[in-house]
């Protein structure tokens, strides 16, 4: 029986199209599930976009389209993303979908039944690009006196009948949650903001509009719509068969075991979603994280400014894996992040090209010149031999413990130094001129190499598959033999192995 492992995205706002920050919670989804099935595990990883709510109303009015009509086209867009993306997702949900709508109700209904939903009158400042509420506390008031709140979008009055989720009664639940699970939300300064916000005391959440119909019914209250943020929660577990948890196959994967998120949305993850659960008597994921924000040459992306990137334009211009690359290397995982051309190009060239690229070029043309295309024997080892593998056979140890933290710049970082350690042996070593002085030591020195890169190449597969595979191919190593269980059996002695070719090109600007 293989342990197993659940993670999760966002669910994506189909009120326009992707961009490279959806692309990147994906990607960075993507590896993490990618490591944990080179790890043994067997994965659950969901995806999918939210469809419910007055902004994709509006989008959709603005177009001329109507709501079902224009999610759909949408949601094609980010289902199309996330495939060119090479993302390994198991199911991509969308919140339109019947099976969803059922969940939505029957936790809706688990959750009123226990008394903790009420119905209420709420009026407030609320903001419709945010699609909350905001406190008098939090605003500020433009030049002109429009109440502008801490995002930047308008806000205005509104009064309208709702009903509320007893948010109040849980805060204590909340907090004792926190304090027995210190690894539930990450990165750490995210945990002691909501720590925090938890401890300045929680209000009843209204959870459902009267002001527009494009949502899921509240059951009982056809004039009500579920908030949309409520509605968009429940597809971690709809996902998986709620609320036949006994008959679905797929409810072994609940708790989560992550939801990969952007910082802007912690606070719907890491109080609403965990209440709501314990009010429902449903388990609670075992970690939140969320990730910082990009910006784009130093500014916010913005469809006004005219800068948003789109991912497979940039896919289109550099390749998928350096994209994917570049993405989680540039910045440290949790931090913000600044998109810039040049910063990825440098990348490319300098990682990929040179320090990874030469050395695999370097070590493989001289396998197929001098041992006739044949993995060489082990041999006679000596202390820079021994200290080189040694620091490469700890590489999975080390991720693993990274990959668990959602450090990702830093298992990157761990395996680039392998890389430049393994550079500064095959110059040290200079196996070209042991060619003519000592032939069995360059089958050593040959052998060591490819056994590096062996498990260099195993361990980046989930950044960059396809590189990685080609990769592999040309080190000899079979399908079947690509876990980072099967690290532990080194490869045949005089396997045959293919002619090299350069994996990753030196980007060159044309004009
Ligand atoms: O919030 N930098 O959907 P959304 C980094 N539907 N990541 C970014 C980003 C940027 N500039 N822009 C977007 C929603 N993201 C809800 C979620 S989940 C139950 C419902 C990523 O389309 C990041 O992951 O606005 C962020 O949290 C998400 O896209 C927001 O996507």
């Amino acid at each position: 029986m293989k342990p197993h492992y659940m993670i999760t995205t966002p669910i994506y706002y189909v009120n326009g199209s992707p961009h490279v920050g959806h692309a990147y919670t994906s990607i960075a989804a993507d590896v993490l599930a990618r490591f944990k099935r080179l790890d043994g595990y067997d994965v659950f990883f969901l995806t999918g976009t939210d469809e419910h709510g007055q902004k994709v109303e509006q989008a959709a009015q603005d177009k001329g389209q109507t709501a079902q009509k224009f999610a759909t086209m949408v949601s094609a867009q980010f289902r199309d993303m996330a495939d060119q993306l090479n993302i390994s997702y198991s199911v991509f949900i969308r919140t339109t979908e019947e099976r969803h709508i059922k969940s939505c109700q029957a936790l809706w209904q688990k959750i009123a039944d226990a008394g903790y939903i009420y119905l209420g009158a709420y009026e407030g400042w609320y903001s419709l690009r945010d699609e909350c509420y905001y406190g008098e506390d939090e605003l500020t008031t433009a030049e002109d006196g429009r109440r502008i709140a801490p995002t930047g979008a308008e806000v205005k009055w509104l009064k309208e009948p709702s009903y509320f989720f007893k948010l109040s009664v849980w805060q204590d639940k909340l907090l004792e949650f926190y304090e027995q699970h210190p690894h539930f939300v990450g990165p750490e300064s995210r945990r002691n903001e909501l720590l925090s916000f938890i401890k300045s005391g929680l209000r009843d959440l209204s959870v459902s509009r009267t002001s527009f119909k494009w949502g899921i019914p509240v059951p009982g209250d056809d004039d009500h719509v579920m908030y949309v943020w409520f509605d968009a929660l429940t597809n971690y577990i709809s996902a998986l068969g709620y609320p036949n948890i006994d008959s679905s196959d797929l409810w072994r994967f609940w708790p989560a075991d992550l939801h990969l998120v952007g910082k802007e949305i912690s606070r719907f993850h890491a109080l609403y979603w965990p209440a709501f659960l314990m009010a429902a008597g449903l388990e609670v994921p075992k970690r939140i994280y969320s990730h910082g924000w990009w910006t784009v040459e130093g500014e916010k992306m913005s469809k006004s400014v005219g800068n948003v990137i789109e991912p497979l334009k940039l896919v289109e211009e550099f390749g998928l894996d350096p994209v994917r690359f570049f993405l989680l290397r540039e910045v440290p995982f949790g931090g913000d992040g600044d998109y810039s051309r040049q910063s990825l190009i440098n990348r490319m060239n300098n990682e990929l090209a040179n320090d990874l690229g030469n050395l695999a070029q370097r070590t493989l043309s001289q396998v197929m010149r001098n041992c006739e295309g044949k993995l060489p024997e082990i041999g006679q080892r000596n202390q820079d031999d021994e200290a080189l593998l040694a620091k490469a056979i700890l590489l999975p140890t080390l991720l693993r413990e990274q990959i668990d933290r959602q450090a990702l710049h830093e298992a990157l970082e761990t395996v680039w130094k392998t890389i430049r350690a393994s550079n500064a042996y095959i110059d040290h070593q200079a196996p070209w001129t042991l060619k003519k002085t000592d032939l069995e030591r360059m089958n050593v020195v040959l052998r060591v190499l490819v056994d590096t890169l062996r498990i260099i190449a195993t361990c980046l597969q989930p950044f960059m598959p396809e590189a990685m595979d080609k990769l592999l191919i040309q080190l000899g190593v079979a399908d079947s033999e690509r876990q980072l269980s099967d690290l532990e059996t080194a490869i045949p002695v005089g396997r045959e192995l293919p002619a090299p070719s350069g994996i990753f090109p030196r980007f060159v600007e044309t004009e």
